[in-house]
């Protein structure tokens, strides 16, 4: 670790009589309000955020890239970024890898540097969106779904090989997102490389180990502009109810086309017991890949609020699903980023807690949205920011992640290891 952990205590003591203040007035208005307070911060607490390999160097755009230094240079490194995020939030307990951005060179010291970290490995991805040097056939015409079965059984072979670097580190899951479509009106068979993409998918899925779950990851277009085999939750559902139980849906928020209702989705996907994963970030436009929270914050409340009338109803048959960031900014320092958006998510999910469900579902029988929207927004509208803090100094990381992320000068520190113009291989 770059720093000691009691430095992390030494800042929490200047900031701890600001926080207590804070911490005992919320304290105070969530219990009468008939909230348990510690009851929530325990499920704060346990509740862990994934953090994506390839959103820790600068992002960019297709017009270019800015790097801000002291990137991470390997897959170790980028544990090592993890680690520290975790280690200041006590919230990011797991890694999301990319293959073959992430391969690893030596599978024991990788496990070990992320147990060392306090670190989960989360689903592994697959990548059949770009081709890669030593390739022998190209995906430029698609990859599960190509029209021509030698390209299609080579994308099924990687995911396989990904499933093995995935086990070898203790993975319990695939993460497929194609690319696969067309740019142009009469390319492509819609119904043929649909009906390719899921004969493909059944080879990954029959190749998983059976404590395995395979995610399909829809996105209505890019890179191609006019079709996207997996263009929406519909059709990921459609082929993850085909290939079997072990199949769900994955929700990236940013593959939405304007003002689709994403809580509905997720709603929706709950009762089928079919909604497996998250890919939280946040848009304006289309896959911005921004910080969680940052322009939404009320639609990410929603959602949650779906969530956890999904995860707290008896009757759901859906598991619990994996939680993953899938952002990446080419503007501010990743870690701070990432940061934010490990709060943001905190605090949407907090917020849906303090709903008085009972109440609201009363406002529904009686059908008053008024008070069905006074319900929702006086949870929404309750600052739970120093009870995340409480969740954070419980774990024993920082009362402020970012404060200290900059007195502790990480960056700086990580520049000075890794030099200014440093990255591994990714986006
Ligand atoms: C595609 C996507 C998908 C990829 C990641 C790099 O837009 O959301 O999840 O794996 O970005
Ligand atoms: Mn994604
Ligand atoms: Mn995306």
């Amino acid at each position: 670790m770059l720093f000691d952990k009691n430095q992390i205590h030494t800042l929490n003591d200047q900031a701890l009589p600001d926080h207590r203040e804070s911490f005992e007035y919320l304290s105070h208005r969530l219990s009468q309000r008939s909230i348990q307070v510690n009851e929530l911060i325990k499920k704060i607490r346990e509740f862990q955020v994934a953090i994506p390999s390839w959103a820790l160097g600068t992002g960019g755009t297709r017009f270019g890239r800015f790097p801000g230094g002291g990137e991470p240079r390997s897959l170790e490194e980028k544990i090592t970024d993890v680690g520290i995020l975790h280690a200041l939030n006590a919230g990011s307990g797991a890694i999301s890898l990319h293959i073959p951005w992430d391969i690893p060179d030596n599978v024991e010291k990788i496990r070990e540097h992320a147990a060392a970290n306090g670190l989960l490995f989360d689903a592994v991805n697959s990548n059949t969106f770009q081709d890669q040097p030593d390739q022998e056939l190209s995906y430029k015409f698609g990859s599960l779904c190509h029209t021509d079965a030698r390209v299609r059984q080579q994308a099924v072979n990687h995911n396989l090989e990904v499933i093995q670097y995935g086990k070898m580190l203790g993975s319990k899951s695939l993460t497929v997102w194609l690319a696969d479509g067309s740019s142009f009106p009469g390319q492509m068979n819609f119904r043929k490389a649909l009906q390719r993409t899921l004969d493909s998918l059944k080879e990954i899925y029959e190749g998983m180990p059976a404590d395995w779950k395979l995610f399909v990851e829809y996105k209505p277009y890019e890179p191609y502009f006019y079709h996207t085999v997996i263009q929406d939750w519909g059709t990921s559902h459609l082929l993850a109810s085909q290939l079997g139980e072990r199949a769900y849906t994955l929700v990236d928020l940013g593959h939405h086309l304007p003002n689709t209702n994403i809580e509905q989705v997720v709603a929706t996907l709950m009762m089928q017991g079919k909604l497996g994963g998250f890919h939280f970030n946040d848009s304006k436009f289309g896959d911005d890949d921004l910080t969680v929270g940052a322009m939404k914050p009320y639609q990410l409340f929603l959602i949650f609020n779906e969530l956890v009338e999904g995860m707290e109803d008896p009757r759901s048959a859906n598991p619990s699903p994996a939680w993953m960031i899938d952002a990446s900014h080419n503007l501010k320092d990743p870690m701070e980023d990432l940061l934010q958006s490990v709060e943001a998510i905190q605090l949407a999910y907090a917020q849906a807690l303090i709903v008085d469900r009972a109440a609201l579902e009363n406002a529904r029988d009686s059908n008053d949205p008024v008070l069905a929207q006074e319900i929702l927004q006086e949870a929404f509208r309750t600052d739970l920011r120093p009870l995340i803090a409480e969740a954070r100094l419980q774990s024993g990381a920082a009362l402020h992640p970012i404060r200290v992320f900059r007195q502790l000068e990480v960056r700086k520190t990580l520049v000075g290891e890794r030099g200014t113009k440093s990255l591994a291989t990714g986006l």
